[in-house]
């Protein structure tokens, strides 16, 4: 009897599939390969279902020998270990992404004389209108809620980008690069209090009130499906923050993290140039525990940010300050430095790793800009956080515009930095 290999997601399941799985049964005993869930969270989107549910499913279609999970996208693991004699895809895949993954295939299967067989695509199948479907759906805040948690558990590094506008958050939502092997994107938005005041032209002291930011979050959600953090400042008063955070939680954001400082806030970038004060251990759990209380989900996170190293208290202070906010209640803990070199982040990282291995970690690498993600996630981080990043690079665009104008008294030396009227009229579908 020969063996058949096929792998796929099976999240979404259409007649495309069962084709496949349809033919390549009639060649002899069919595997299929069903990606595990950090492979479907790594190389595609959050899965719908679990690795558990989509193997029930498929296992139990008509011509399925067996199933077994794949780690990549990539087959040559699973093939080198079942030594199929054919494997069988849609001839979808010859160009773009999954070409490398097609010679891979190709190459792999020539070691034991295996054949690639490849059958027309099924040509009346829109993932690209499934998954929209999926996106608008996972928009409303009871789904968008539990993806951070999730995302989390699935991947490496959770990548974060930060969006002030609903603008900038299609950037995030839509940005997309393809770069071995593997499809580069954004999992998850930042909403900046240093962006959104910047954004508004205010400056970062918690000037703009909670109403403006449920402004600016409403306005993210709407074009966005993915999992929002929302720099919460210092929470502010206890007393209010239990009803923020209420408010925050009902509306789909999946986590706020406050800093624990009291007083006129600064920005931290500042770090000891301008007057800045922490907190005491005591006041900020509880203003973390009063916080965990007032939520009605277990999928809504309060991460505590810690300063002690912005303001130069030391690597004691801070390991200390974490294991006490972890007590009081924290879901995660954020790290912040304004040195270019990362040591005393790596340093925390090795030390948070001996007492909170399991608890997230976060990060914002502004000013320690060259460490890789992959570096991080060695080192434990779950969330990178890149910061202020639109806007800085929004801001010199438009200047440089504005000043080809003043120069030229026209506009017709600027039109080459900008997007085209048809591109602009295009940008946002009106539907
Ligand atoms: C922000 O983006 O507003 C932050 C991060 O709080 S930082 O600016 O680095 O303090
Ligand atoms: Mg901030």
């Amino acid at each position: 009897m020969k063996t058949v290999y096929i792998a796929i997601s099976a999240d979404i399941l259409h007649h495309g599939h069962i084709n496949l799985i349809k033919k390549a049964s009639e060649y002899g005993e069919l595997i299929v390969g069903i990606l595990t869930d950090e492979a479907v969270a790594t190389f595609k989107r959050l899965p719908i279902l679990n690795f558990e549910e989509r193997s029930f499913i498929i296992e139990n279609i008509n011509g399925v020998k067996k199933v077994v999970p794949q780690t990549t996208l990539d087959y040559t693991e699973n093939l080198k270990k079942f030594k199929p004699d054919y494997v069988f895809h849609g001839d979808d895949w010859k160009e773009g992404i999954q070409s490398q993954i097609r010679q891979n295939v190709i190459n792999t299967l020539e070691e034991w004389g295996g054949q690639l067989i490849e059958i027309p695509f099924t040509e009346d199948v829109s993932i690209d209108q499934i998954n929209n479907i999926i996106k608008n759906a996972s928009s409303i805040p009871d789904a968008r809620r539990g993806k951070l948690k999730q995302l989390i558990s699935l991947k490496p590094i959770v990548r974060t980008m930060e969006a002030h506008n609903g603008l900038s958050a299609l950037v995030v939502d839509n940005a997309k690069v393809t770069k071995d092997e593997q499809i580069n994107t954004f999992d998850a938005i930042w909403i900046s209090s240093l962006t959104d005041s910047t954004a508004k032209g205010k400056p970062d002291i918690e000037l703009v009130d909670m109403t403006s930011r449920i402004s600016t979050i409403n306005e993210i959600m709407e074009v966005t499906s993915k999992p929002i953090i929302l720099d919460g400042d210092t929470g502010g008063l206890l007393e209010h923050f239990v009803f923020n955070i209420k408010t925050i939680e009902r509306m789909g954001v999946s986590a706020i993290i406050i800093e624990d400082k009291i007083g006129l806030k600064k920005n931290s970038l500042f770090g000891t140039d301008v007057e800045q004060t922490q907190d005491n251990i005591e006041n900020f759990c509880e203003k973390i525990s009063a916080g965990k209380k007032a939520l009605l989900t277990d999928e809504f996170m309060i991460i505590a940010r810690i300063e002690s190293l912005i303001l130069k208290k030391g690597m004691d202070d801070a390991i200390k300050r974490a294991k006490a906010y972890i007590n009081a209640g924290a879901d995660g803990i954020m790290i912040h430095s304004r040195e270019s070199e990362p040591d005393e982040i790596f340093e925390f990282c090795d030390k948070f790793n001996e007492f909170a291995p399991d608890v997230p970690l976060v990060v914002v690498p502004t000013s320690f800009n060259h460490v890789y993600e992959e570096e991080f996630a060695k080192r434990g981080v779950n969330i990178v956080i890149y910061a202020n990043h639109l806007i800085r690079s929004a801001y010199p665009a438009m200047m440089n515009t504005a000043k080809l104008i003043l120069e030229n008294e026209r506009c017709k030396e600027a039109e080459d930095q900008c997007l085209s009227i048809k591109e602009i009229l295009t940008l946002i579908p009106d539907e």
